[in-house]
């Protein structure tokens, strides 16, 4: 594998890698890293190299893309997702597969000072194997590790010995205090003069974790995102990058208790930080003048939690003519007519809202703060914004009987939305439902093949793993019919 000439990716100080998993399953995402950017404009702004390199994005699956809803390229995703990830394992212990082999070169070519991996729970087995990779081709490199699996799964992550340090939630000022230590340019300090990391005692060997690193109060002091540090392999990536959306965050956080969902232990709180609109506004400018980007996705965790400022950021779009598209993930309790009918204006073409059930004894349970009550009230509203909406449900929580399932299964016809994505549970470290089934001592590593599209994940309890399995595999079908149906619409 050659990389493309002429980019001047050679010896930066950090190599910011996102692992393989989803080209693994046959999959490709061209989504841009957004805590990466952030970290390489400020590791940058204090005179410290870094690039970015999405080993995700891959041309051999170009037809199949992961999560392009303004286009009419959809093939069935989730049984295929299905499908493929009984491959993951293989292919992960497969270092002679395309994926391994187009990383290695990478590091051969950038040979950077320290590998800096972003890890999800999913990526865990990936992120071992690529901290490795790294150990045995660049054996003086140090490397780091980052992202949800760091703060949630430190130790497990510990026991990996190309591992050398672990960067606990919220990175921007950590990985500056880290990389000048790693780079020697801190003099007089200790490894554990830094807070927010893990990392193992050079005399004992024991994992220590450092003082906890107190979040950013104000985020409209974190930089934008360097959007120009990502190298690509070749032409056709980087053209496949640049045709496809342009992802903003526009806060941080959601203060809402849903028990599956680790939005608290990824920031460290429940209390949302926003940015100011006109700051929002200003990277949403360069974005669609310098960048040319028409698309957006708003990753926000909860995009509608302050009405006022979605009601504000949504006329300034509109001020400044932006003539943008956009998504959005909203909860259903936030949503009124006023309010959709001003992000239509904006440019709003699809909203994004979690269900997760259709029995009031499982959103209670998961403590959702819903009821199929409000869901089905709210229902005319959503229709009669004209926005195209997408629902996110979830079968399999511990004690969900199979009738609950179908209550679950039946929303696809009942809504009737747009589009559907359907769930396994997944018990995900640091979430309360985690901490509940680890102490019933139902857990042990199983995280670790927790995905939710893994029809072998079954925490029920109630029902058998083959009956799982068959209501699962159909749940998939039925929904991306019904999206496939959407889809050509
Ligand atoms: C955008 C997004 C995606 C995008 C792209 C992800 C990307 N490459 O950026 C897509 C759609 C591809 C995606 C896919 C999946 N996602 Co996702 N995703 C998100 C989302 C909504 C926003 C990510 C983001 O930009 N965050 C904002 C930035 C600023 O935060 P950050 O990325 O965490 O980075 C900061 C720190 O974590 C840290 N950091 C991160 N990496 C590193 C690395 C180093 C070296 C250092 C020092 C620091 C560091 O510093 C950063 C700056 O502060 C989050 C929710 C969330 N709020 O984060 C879920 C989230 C990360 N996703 C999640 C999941 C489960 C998935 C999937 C597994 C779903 C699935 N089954 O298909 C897949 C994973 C497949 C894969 N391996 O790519 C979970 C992770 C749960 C967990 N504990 O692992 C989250 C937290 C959602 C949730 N609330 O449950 N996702
Ligand atoms: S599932 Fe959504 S509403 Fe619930 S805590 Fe997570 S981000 Fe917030």
């Amino acid at each position: 594998m050659e990389i493309e000439e002429g980019l001047s990716i050679k010896n930066p100080d950090i190599l910011f890698v996102i692992p393989p998993v989803l080209r693994f399953l046959g999959k490709s995402s061209e989504s841009f890293p957004l805590g990466l950017g952030s970290m390489v404009s400020c590791l940058k702004a204090n005179g410290i190299s870094a690039l970015i390199y999405n080993s995700d994005i891959c041309k051999a699956t170009r037809r199949k893309m992961w999560y392009w809803p303004a286009r009419k390229q959809f093939e069935g995703i989730h049984t295929s997702f299905a499908k493929s990830w009984p491959r993951y394992d293989s292919a992960v212990k497969n270092k002679k597969n395309d994926g391994w082999r187009e990383i290695r070169s990478v590091l051969e070519v950038t040979h950077p000072r320290i590998v800096g991996i972003s890890s999800r729970v999913v990526d865990i087995p990936s992120s071992f194997a690529l901290a490795q990779l790294a150990k045995e081709i660049l054996p003086e490199t140090r490397v780091i590790v980052g992202g949800p699996s760091a703060i949630t799964c430190s130790d497990y992550l510990m026991k990996c010995r190309a591992i050398d340090c672990l960067v606990l939630g919220e990175g921007e000022n950590t990985i500056v205090e880290l990389a000048g230590f790693l780079l020697g340019r801190a003099k007089n300090k200790r490894l554990g003069d830094i807070d927010g990391i893990c990392y193992r005692d050079a005399e004992t060997g024991q994992t220590v974790r450092s003082n906890p690193r107190s979040l950013i109060a104000n985020i409209d002091q974190i930089p934008f995102p360097d959007r120009e540090s990502m190298f690509f392999v070749d032409e056709q990536q980087r053209i496949k990058r640049m045709n496809a959306f342009a992802d903003v965050l526009t806060s941080r956080g959601c203060p809402y208790p849903c028990m599956f969902c680790c939005a608290h232990a990824a920031w460290g709180t429940k209390k949302p930080r926003l940015r100011s609109v006109e700051n929002v506004i200003e990277e949403l400018k360069i974005l669609h003048r310098h960048y040319q980007q028409k698309f957006f996705i708003f990753w926000d965790d909860l995009f509608t939690y302050d009405r006022k400022r979605a009601i504000h950021l949504c006329r300034r779009i509109i001020e400044e003519n932006l003539k943008i598209s956009w998504l959005c993930l909203v909860r259903i309790n936030t949503l009124d007519a006023e309010l959709l009918e001003i992000m239509k204006e904006a440019g709003c073409i699809e909203i994004q809202i979690g269900i997760e059930s259709g029995s009031n004894r499982i959103l209670k349970l998961i403590k959702k703060s819903l009821t199929i009550e409000m869901i089905k009230s709210a229902v005319p509203l959503i229709k009669n914004s004209g926005i195209k909406w997408r629902i996110f449900l979830m079968i399999g929580f511990p004690t969900e009987t199979e009738k609950e399932i179908a209550e679950t299964i039946g929303l696809v016809d009942e809504l009737n939305p747009d589009f559907v994505d359907l769930g396994i549970f997944a018990p995900y470290p640091g979430t309360p439902i985690h901490e509940e089934l680890k102490a019933q001592g139902l857990l042990g590593d199983s995280f670790m093949k927790s995905d939710m599209y893994n029809p072998e994940i079954n925490f029920t309890g109630t029902i058998s793993k083959k009956v799982f399995r068959k209501i699962a595999m159909d749940g998939f079908a039925l929904v991306d019919q019904h999206n496939e149906r959407a889809y050509r619409s």
